[in-house]
């Protein structure tokens, strides 16, 4: 295969480039019944999408999703979706410079070498504006979860740069605020700080990277097929996939490192588990712990600080980075980090109920902490 397909049973196919005249996904093997509309994907889409404050692209898409297939009377067939949503907004010409030379730390001096042909323009294939097929594709997924295991799939922007979320002494996150900013920030009165920050890096024509954690919900013990298509693995390959991601947490992550097993480990009694330093995942399979994993975005390699380079005959050359472009990719990525927990989630939902669906409940279930 070459590279454009996610899941085994819930399959999304992606397509299109940054500047063609589309983009688009192909969803297979999505259970009948469901209800969808267009309208469905308006909300997660104006999540992801660029050009709503001015710390972000200035690229202003409609992000209008068609339906192509897949739908009878407003619910789904169990035959392929396929979505597709126009592009209207491209600004070509930003490209010209980099027809013939490669961004420092961008995927240009990549794409060159493997394919020896690319589309420079907006990046391509490679550019940000893919993402917006996962999220359309992840509110299908995260529709049949809700509706299906009471599954809620959130997530936050954790850290900007040097800037960490705070959080309250007992850990909660205030998921309502984190829906009221931006950012996606779930402490209100840091939102100023962030202002300021972002304000001085555009300025300064820099970029920075960020940490965005996804929490899902009520997710059942069982999902997870060890050994190789264990949920953690399934969620890093899934969530690795996304531009500029460049490290996946499970849990505690790294931190684990520094801890001792009798710190780790998540003591359970028969009233629920005592705490979730593993989040929520045990030999690769759902606990029905919260799933809690967070990814490290990169700072974005386009910016406008010349940068040293080489040129398609291998010259020296300087490189600065004009047009629209984010100073912080993390800043939008939290649906997308979202729509790809959703994906893996309904995958393995699915291979879990087409292998173990007869098995049904062993001990009773202990709650979540
Ligand atoms: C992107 C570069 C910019 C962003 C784009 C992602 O593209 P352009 O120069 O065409 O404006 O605007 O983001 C989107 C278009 C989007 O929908 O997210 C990149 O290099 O990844």
């Amino acid at each position: 295969m070459a590279g454009n397909t996610s899941g085994t049973l819930f399959a999304v196919t992606t397509f299109g480039e940054s500047h063609g005249p589309a983009i688009g996904c192909v969803i297979d093997g999505c259970p009948p019944g469901l209800a969808l509309g267009e309208q469905d994907f308006v909300a997660d889409l104006a999540r992801r999408a660029s050009g709503r404050t001015r710390h972000t692209s200035q690229r202003r898409e409609t992000d209008a999703v068609e339906i192509l297939s897949g739908l009878y009377e407003g619910r789904t067939t169990g035959t392929p979706i396929a979505l597709l949503i126009r592009n209207t907004d491209a600004r070509s010409r930003d490209y010209d410079d980099l027809l013939d030379t490669f961004r420092p730390a961008h995927a240009d001096y990549t794409y060159w070498q493997k394919y020896g042909i690319r589309d420079p323009r907006g990046g391509g294939r490679s550019s940000a504006r893919e993402t917006t097929m996962r999220v359309a594709a992840g509110v299908i997924a995260k529709k049949w979860l809700a509706e299906r295991h009471g599954v809620r799939v959130r997530g936050y922007l954790a850290q900007l740069g040097a800037i960490t979320a705070q959080r309250p002494a007992d850990g909660a996150i205030d998921w309502e605020a984190v829906e009221r900013n931006a950012f996606f920030w779930p402490d209100a009165a840091q939102v100023p700080e962030l202002e300021t920050a972002m304000d001085a890096l555009r300025k300064a024509g820099d970029s920075v990277g960020a940490r965005v954690t996804v929490v899902a919900e009520g997710v059942p013990p069982g999902w997870g097929e060890p050994i190789y298509g264990k949920l953690d693995a399934e969620l890093a390959a899934a969530l690795m996939s996304i531009n500029a991601v460049k490290g996946v947490e499970i849990g505690d992550g790294f931190a684990s490192v520094a801890q001792h097993g009798s710190e780790h480990r998540d003591e359970m009694t028969p009233a629920g588990f005592l705490s979730n330093h593993a989040g929520g995942v045990l030999g690769g399979i759902s606990s029905g712990q919260p799933v809690i994993c967070s990814i490290a975005l990169k700072p974005t390699s386009s910016i406008r600080m010349p940068g040293r380079s080489v040129n398609r005959q291998g010259e020296p050359v300087e490189v600065v980075t004009t047009g629209r472009h984010d100073p912080c990719v993390g800043i939008r990525a939290t649906p997308i980090a979202e729509a790809m927990v959703a994906l893996v989630l309904m995958d393995l939902a699915l291979r879990h109920r087409a292998q173990c669906g007869d098995v049904g409940p062993v001990t009773p279930r202990i709650p979540g902490s």
